[in-house]
């Protein structure tokens, strides 16, 4: 089973593809993960997103395409893939089709976390808060400013894709709002 986990930032996608990897032996693949990982290991690549990610902007089709497609060959044994944070646009969603199409696989679900934005800037802000509170840092675009444009990046570029899974007849509405335990319980009667 692929399902893509859809919404805005903090809405929950990262938090819960952690627990269908935990309960399924499902494939995470997140783009903000492989953006941050590149940043930190310094590649040509992550030098070249930082500043964008930073401040709450999208990286471009292209490379996160291409992160997307590399994951995709790499194949293993497992029991599906968990697109998390991808695609965020319509270029981005029609890659994906065209690249399962190649793999010979189906996409089955795509599942939105629905949140408001007021919940979604006091996770976001309670998340920086705590990581300082543990001695450490905040994720770079974790403050109220990128938080903005994040926001704005995501009704602008990336809600359309709502309206395009739900032609497909794919889309799947989820409570975000819940707890953690109880938006979980909604994707797993979902999935089945
Ligand atoms: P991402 O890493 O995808 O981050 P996100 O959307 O902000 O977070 P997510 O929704 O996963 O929230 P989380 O579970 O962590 O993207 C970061 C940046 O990378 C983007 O801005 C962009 O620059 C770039 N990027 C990534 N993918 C891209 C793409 N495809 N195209 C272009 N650019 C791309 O949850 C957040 C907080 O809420 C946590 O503290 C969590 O504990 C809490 N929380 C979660 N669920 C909760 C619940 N039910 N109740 C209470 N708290 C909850």
């Amino acid at each position: 089973m692929n399902i893509i986990l859809l919404g805005p930032p903090g809405a929950g996608k990262g938090t819960q593809a952690q627990k269908l990897v935990e309960g399924r032996n499902m494939v995470q693949l997140s783009t903000g993960d492989m953006l941050r990982a590149a940043r930190t290991s310094g590649t040509e690549m992550g030098n070249k997103v930082a500043a964008v990610m930073d401040a709450g902007n999208l990286v471009t089709d292209e490379i996160v395409i291409g992160l997307i497609r590399e994951q995709l060959e790499a194949g293993g044994d497992h029991g599906g893939f968990i697109f998390d944070g991808f695609p965020r646009t319509l270029a981005q969603a029609d890659a994906l089709g065209s690249l399962m199409e190649e793999m010979g696989q189906t996409l089955d679900h795509a599942i939105e976390l629905q949140v408001n934005d007021e919940i979604l800037v006091e996770r976001i802000l309670g998340r920086a808060a705590e990581a300082i509170a543990a001695g450490g840092t905040a994720r770079a675009d974790d403050n109220e400013e990128s938080l903005k444009t994040r926001l704005m990046a995501y009704y602008k570029q990336t809600s359309p894709l709502i309206g395009y899974y739900h032609a497909k007849g794919d889309l799947k509405g989820v409570d975000g709002l819940g707890s953690m335990e109880a938006v979980a319980g909604e994707i797993a009667a979902i999935l089945g």
